[in-house]
């Protein structure tokens, strides 16, 4: 017999830091998404319209869900953040990427908890396991699972851990006894709003997407748009700047010992970085997140940042 403890118990064996139950259901969260596209702040992400309908019910997804099982892991490197290292010529890489590819990290684990569920349950159920890869929203499961609300700059935000955290779920046809959804925290604070160098927030809880730094390093293929060089400063893969401020992240939790972290990834030159081959440049992204921009974004990522980094030496305020 499956019960939510047991699964709790057994994901925290398997190396997660969080877990929690949401029933499989129509949260009004979820009918935001259609609105958020139609606005165009999807940009080129063709894949979140394609699976618009799906995204607004998980059981449109599996029609015999009753449960979704919310994982959360810490993947905090324990590094000072960039707003604090203020290196021009270092190259800024989101923390989530500085480790093996969560996809398969976290995939394993959910695997081996799925198997777990069926050795103790022996009548046959069906389930379905997601690393930000199958239409689940899945911050919005996460906070009806108990994991964290959804904060201003987006994000699911712990009261304990902060926001540094990747989301995981198995959709489940057991009826699992679920969890009380979090409570909103962020308060008054704009911090995170007002911190975005594109000013990529429309309104609190709401992100034009196409001048997200982490869109345009990341998800965004051709020419990053001449408006937002500046801003993009040196950032060459992802961006961490609105979970940096928010105040939930001032003590964080760093990753447990079971995080595969990959220490050449941890602010390396941008000079280095440019000089090396598209061979090298291949070598240090295998099995990493950065694959999915591959060399040619990584290399355009880096042209923008050395670009922006030699037009501050040459106004005298960088050294390489
Ligand atoms: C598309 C996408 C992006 C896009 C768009 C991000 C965005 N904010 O919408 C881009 C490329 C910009 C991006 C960036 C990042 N991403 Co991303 N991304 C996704 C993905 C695949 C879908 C998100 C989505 O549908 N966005 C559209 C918006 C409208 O939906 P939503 O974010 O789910 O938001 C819901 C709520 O905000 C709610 N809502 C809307 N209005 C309001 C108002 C109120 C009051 C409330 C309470 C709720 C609410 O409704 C929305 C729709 O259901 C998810 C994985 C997944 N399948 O869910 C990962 C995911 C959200 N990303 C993740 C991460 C780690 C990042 C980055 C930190 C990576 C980085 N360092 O560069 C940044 C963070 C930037 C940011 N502030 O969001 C994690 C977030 C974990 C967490 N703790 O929240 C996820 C969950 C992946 C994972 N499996 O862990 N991402
Ligand atoms: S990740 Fe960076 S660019 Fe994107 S919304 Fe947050 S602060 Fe702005």
């Amino acid at each position: 017999m499956v019960t939510s403890e047991g699964v709790k118990y057994r994901a925290r064996q398997l190396g997660f830091d969080l877990c929690g139950i949401a029933p499989a259901g129509a949260f009004p969260e979820l009918r935001l998404l259609r609105q958020w596209i139609d606005r165009g702040y999807a940009g080129t992400m063709g894949y979140l319209p394609r699976t618009a309908e799906r995204r607004a019910d998980v059981r449109r997804v599996m029609p015999s869900a009753r449960s979704v099982i919310v994982t959360g892991t810490v993947y905090n490197t324990g590094e000072p953040y960039s707003i604090e290292r203020r290196d021009p010529g270092a190259a800024e890489i989101a923390r989530y990427a500085q480790a093996d590819d969560y996809h398969d990290v976290i995939g394993r684990r959910l695997d081996a908890l799925v198997v777990w569920m069926r050795e103790q349950h022996p009548e046959s159920f069906d389930t379905r396991a997601y690393v930000d890869t199958g239409p689940v929203q899945e911050r919005v499961y996460a906070q009806y699972a108990g994991l964290g609300w959804i904060g201003k700059n987006t994000c699911v935000i712990n009261p304990g851990l902060g926001s540094w955290i990747l989301l995981a779920e198995i959709v489940c046809s057991l009826l699992l006894e679920a969890d009380q959804p979090a409570l909103d925290q962020c308060g008054t604070c704009t911090l995170c709003l007002d911190a975005c160098p594109t000013g990529a927030f429309i309104e609190p809880h709401v992100l034009d997407a196409t001048r997200c730094i982490s869109y345009l390093t990341i998800e965004y293929r051709g020419e990053i748009p001449q408006e937002h060089h500046a801003a993009v400063g040196n950032h060459v893969f992802g961006c961490d700047i609105c979970q940096e401020v928010c105040p939930w992240n001032a003590m964080p939790a760093t990753a447990n010992g079971t995080w595969p972290s990959r220490g050449a990834l941890s602010v390396p030159r941008l000079a280095e970085l440019s000089a090396r081959t598209d061979e090298q440049l291949a070598e240090l992204i295998r099995g990493t997140p950065l694959a999915r921009a591959g060399v040619n974004g990584l290399r355009r990522n880096i042209t923008v940042a050395l670009t922006n980094f030699k037009e501050g030496a040459g106004r005298g305020s960088a050294e390489l």
